[in-house]
């Protein structure tokens, strides 16, 4: 078993599946045991970290550099950081990676349930306030997300069950000689 540190770092857009396929690999990992997992969701990070942030271009990109930082210490030390915001601008994913790569290895897993089903789900009700003007700067909506053109994996949540995502993200991590 390899004792180096690891960041798996989801990417998508809201509702397309993050949250639950990172949840998911989590608790796989835990059972696995050996090195500590760490999970940053992007509210929980939004809540604990990063609470005076808005969603302008230049705070995401803030958002998204503390989550690299965290990841990177937790990368390492030996551990296992699972992350999982929006991330919607290539160039900050770039220096996330970055900062990860240093200590060990970066996983970005796009997570790319399409817009219209993601829309159409509306979990939350956030797509019908974007549309409606209620949210500004919505993702997908009224603000941009940019597709990673090259991540480690891709993962689409309309053709796949939630546990299905979550072995394909294992598998890819076994085949990267992590797991
Ligand atoms: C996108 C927003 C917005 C706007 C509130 N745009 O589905 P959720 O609710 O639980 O996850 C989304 C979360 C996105 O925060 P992140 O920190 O992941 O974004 S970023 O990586 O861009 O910094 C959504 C909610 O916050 N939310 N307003 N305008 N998502």
């Amino acid at each position: 078993r390899s004792k180096q540190g690891f960041t798996v770092f989801f990417t998508g857009l809201s509702g397309s599946g993050k949250s639950t396929i990172a949840n998911a690999i989590m608790v796989k990992l835990m059972e696995m045991g050996g090195r500590p997992v760490t999970l940053l969701d992007g509210d929980i990070v939004r809540k604990h970290l990063s609470s005076e942030l808005t969603f302008s271009k230049e705070h995401r990109d803030i958002n998204i550099r503390r989550i690299g930082y965290v990841a990177s210490e937790i990368t390492k030390n030996g551990g296992i950081a699972i992350c999982a915001p929006i991330a919607p601008y290539t160039a900050t994913r770039r220096a996330a990676r970055e900062m990860i790569e240093d200590y060990g290895a970066f996983v970005e897993v796009h997570v790319a349930t399409s817009l219209e089903e993601c829309e159409r789900r509306d979990r939350k009700g956030l797509y019908k306030l974007a549309r409606e003007g209620k949210i500004k700067e919505f993702t997908g909506i009224s603000d941009p997300y940019e597709e990673p053109a090259s991540p480690e994996l891709r993962v689409d949540t309309e053709g796949a069950e939630v546990d299905s995502c979550a072995q394909q993200v294992l598998l890819k991590l076994e085949a990267m000689g992590l797991i």
